[in-house]
């Protein structure tokens, strides 16, 4: 038996509105989500908003607005954006709901009682944009990460980071998996390296946050705030056998920007230990998007608005590409040219018209019936011998967060298939009538892998995924089915009508555009 599966994105600041980045973060999870269910795993989806802070609480005033009010309008972003791209969370967290709040102080509590919590006096700097302390040694012509930081002076608490180095180092060679991708675990390994420095988790300075109850006037540094969350969306604050369940005894993964990972591969499982609570499995970074070669910025006016993305090119074909073009644990870059250029390859050409093809041969020939016969040749094998590699791969490339790699062997599976056409020819088959028994295998060995195509394509396009079983006649919601509904050969219900073809992607005609001109 498979282990519950958590997984969730990380809670995004609701100052901006969602951009291809976080919708990237979140079509990753759903995805992972939408495969561990089709093999038969009970799976639990996190996604929400990280409400606290400086920086919300800034942009609050300059908008006119109380913090409160500000984050209520802000999070609607996030919720109406996800059901448009067709996230399947289970679950919408905001750091201002109460079950948050009773998490932070049990787990503050648990920190304390540990004597991991000391008062002390912060002098240095910090971005507010960033909503982190930064040493230094990190500056950059007196910026982080390109912005303006404050000076910063005044009493707080501190957290022992530093007494976890050791600790750390451990958990990260004793268990490979903990953070993904190779790349970005020696990272961290090497940040941590270099020594880490206790951490002031409270701040007095403003106040929308949770009050720290160890000293009246502190609130809660927003990422100590933050992080908790995991453990809220499990059910720590409000269901203890949910939380056992999915968290104790399941298989926790957080997806994150590599913006964000030391936070998260350093800082979350530190705390962790210090409260006694099993630190998550995988920790899995990506890369940034950068968009027509250039840095997505806001003053460069080059942020995607995946809704307009969506509407331009359909939910699919958005979520295919960034799926696939990106390779995970690195940068891309997000271009229109390449956009199109995979609509029109992988998806109108291969995927389109092996399903467009088979059906219209399957009417011609069998008035849309499909016969199961067994007039077996050896391309028959070799396609079937491929399609069993295919399913193990992909396994192998979900779990190791290889969506890319995934994509490109269920691609090779379809361009198999429509070779096979090629090679099988059943135009020349229809025309004599002693070979009707072939043709008829042919045909049926299109028809299931077509079946078996949308059902590895459905945890990323799930409405294509639905849309192909529909036009293949069957009468199956492609959110029930089970992977193993298609693992072998002959899967497709002998005897079954076919309906008629609707193609799946209009190809789009690449027109020049005048480059746009920033300002
Ligand atoms: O950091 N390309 O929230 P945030 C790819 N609240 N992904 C990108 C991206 C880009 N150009 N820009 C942003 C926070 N992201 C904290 C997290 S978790 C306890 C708290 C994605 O709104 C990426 O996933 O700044 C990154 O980690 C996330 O947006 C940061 O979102």
């Amino acid at each position: 038996m498979s282990k519950p599966f958590y997984i969730t994105t990380p809670i995004y600041y609701p100052n901006a509105a969602p951009h291809v980045g976080t919708a990237y973060t979140t079509i990753i999870c759903d995805v992972v989500a939408r495969y561990k269910r089709l093999v038969g795993e009970e799976v639990r989806f996190m996604t929400g908003v990280d409400e606290h802070g400086q920086k919300i609480q800034e942009a609050a005033e300059k908008n006119g607005f109380t913090p409160q009010q500000w984050v209520d309008k802000m999070s609607l972003n996030f919720t109406t954006l996800w059901e448009k791209l067709n996230i399947s969370n289970t679950d919408f967290l905001r750091t201002t709901q109460e079950r948050h709040l009773k998490t932070v102080r049990e787990i503050i509590k648990k920190v304390h009682d540990k004597g991991d919590i000391y008062r002390g006096e912060y002098v240095g700097k910090y971005s507010v944009s960033e909503e982190t302390f930064v040493p230094e040694n990190q500056l950059v012509d007196g910026k982080y990460m390109g912005k303006e930081v404050i000076d910063v002076k005044e009493t707080s608490y501190f957290f022992k980071l530093s007494k976890y180095e050791n600790a750390l180092l451990e958990h990260i060679e004793k268990n490979p998996d903990f953070i993904k991708p190779e790349g970005k675990k020696n990272e961290v390994i090497a940040f941590i390296k270099q020594g880490l420095q206790d951490l002031s988790i409270s701040r007095t300075t403003f106040d929308w946050g949770i009050p720290l109850e160890l000293e009246e006037g502190h609130i809660i540094y927003v990422w100590f705030d933050a992080l908790n969350i995991y453990l809220t969306g499990a059910g720590f604050s409000t269901d203890t056998e949910q939380f056992d369940k999915f968290w104790t005894n399941g298989i926790v993964n957080h997806v994150v920007g590599k913006d964000i990972l030391r936070f998260h591969a350093i800082i979350w499982p530190a705390m962790l230990m210090s409260a006694g609570i099993k630190l998550p499995d995988t920790i899995a970074a990506h890369g940034w998007w950068t968009v027509e070669g250039e840095k997505m910025s806001k003053s460069l006016g080059n942020v995607v608005n995946p809704e307009e993305e969506v509407g331009k090119y359909g939910l699919d074909a958005f979520r295919y590409y960034l799926m696939r073009e990106a390779t995970f644990g690195q940068d891309a870059d997000y271009s229109k040219k390449a956009m199109i250029q995979r609509i029109n390859a992988d998806l109108a050409n291969d995927l389109g018209n092996l399903l467009n093809r088979t059906i219209g041969m399957q009417k011609k020939y069998f008035n849309s019936e499909v016969v199961l016969n067994e007039v077996e040749e050896s391309f028959d094998i070799e396609v079937k011998e491929l399609w069993k590699i295919t399913l193990t791969d992909l396994d192998k490339h979900i779990n190791n967060y290889q969506f890319s790699e995934a994509l490109k062997d269920i691609w090779k599976f379809i361009s198999r298939m429509n070779k096979y056409i090629d090679e099988c020819e059943p135009w020349k088959l229809s025309k004599d009538e002693s070979q009707k028994g072939r043709l008829s295998t042919v045909m049926y060995n299109l028809v299931d892998s077509l079946y078996k195509i949308a059902v590895l394509i459905s945890p990323f396009m799930p409405e294509t995924a639905q849309k192909m079983i529909n036009q293949l006649g069957l009468d199956k919601d492609v959110t029930k089915l089970h992977i193993s509904d298609i693992k072998d050969w002959k899967s497709y219900p002998a005897g079954n009508k076919l309906n008629e073809a609707v193609p799946l992607f209009p190809r789009i005609e690449l027109e020049e555009e005048p480059k746009k001109e920033y300002n």
